[in-house]
């Protein structure tokens, strides 16, 4: 038997490439143990389809920041956007579960040799003292969880010493990108690139490229 863990990068609704991407790397689910790492849901066309393949399969699951923002969109109406509006109108009665389910999301997954978060790690603090913010949305660090995503200040990635090797995504500008101990895995699908898996412990990537752009910048 295999002892493959398979990552997927944010898949945004993009259903019919996650569908490929999974033939492409031949996953057997009695077999091999898939984790997502968040934002499932919002700009492409298939978010309930996506979450109901994530949530009846018992697969795992980081909170990205679209899943947070949905969760807090229950709460405060003010942030209940037309995306959110439209995925929760979608759920029909399935919703209760679905939000259940959601809330359930772990922020990371630690085991003995990876750390899977959505965005990244805030350098030199320990896993379980992180920021919920800064663990859904770094890019960057300057040292103002506020400021995540400034050109002028070093990725994260480039600030992280831990052993573990950190498999993220989020940053689909930045697109498949490896260090010694960081994977990120967002290459942008929804955008119009590629989804991409990677298969732990092989440490290899598979990809499938976009039908089409789904969302624009
Ligand atoms: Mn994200």
């Amino acid at each position: 038997m295999s002892e493959r863990t398979i990552f997927i990068g944010d898949v945004h609704g993009c259903f019919d490439e996650l569908e490929s991407l999974l033939d492409k790397v031949n996953f057997t689910p009695r077999e091999d143990r898939l984790i997502f790492l968040g934002d499932l849901i919002n700009k492409g066309p298939y978010p309930k389809e996506v979450v109901d393949f994530v949530r009846k399969g018992n697969h795992l699951c980081v909170l990205g920041n679209h899943e947070l923002g949905f969760l807090r969109s229950l709460d405060e109406e003010r942030y209940f956007k037309k995306g959110f509006k439209k995925f929760y109108e979608s759920l029909g009665k399935d919703r209760d579960e679905v939000i259940e389910w959601m809330r359930s999301l772990p922020l990371y997954i630690e085991e003995k040799d990876f750390i899977c978060v959505h965005a990244g790690l805030e350098p030199g603090v320990p896993l379980a003292k992180q920021n919920p913010r800064v663990l859904t949305r770094i890019r960057t660090w300057g040292g103002d969880p506020e400021d995540l995503n400034n050109e002028d200040d070093p990725a994260w990635h480039d600030l992280y010493e831990g052993k573990k090797t950190v498999i993220y995504g989020h940053w689909a500008m930045q697109g498949l990108w490896e260090t010694e101990n960081t994977i990120g895995l967002d290459s942008g699908c929804v955008w119009g690139g590629k989804l991409s898996a990677l298969i732990w412990p092989e440490r290899k990537i598979k990809q499938v490229k976009a039908k089409r752009q789904y969302a624009e910048f």
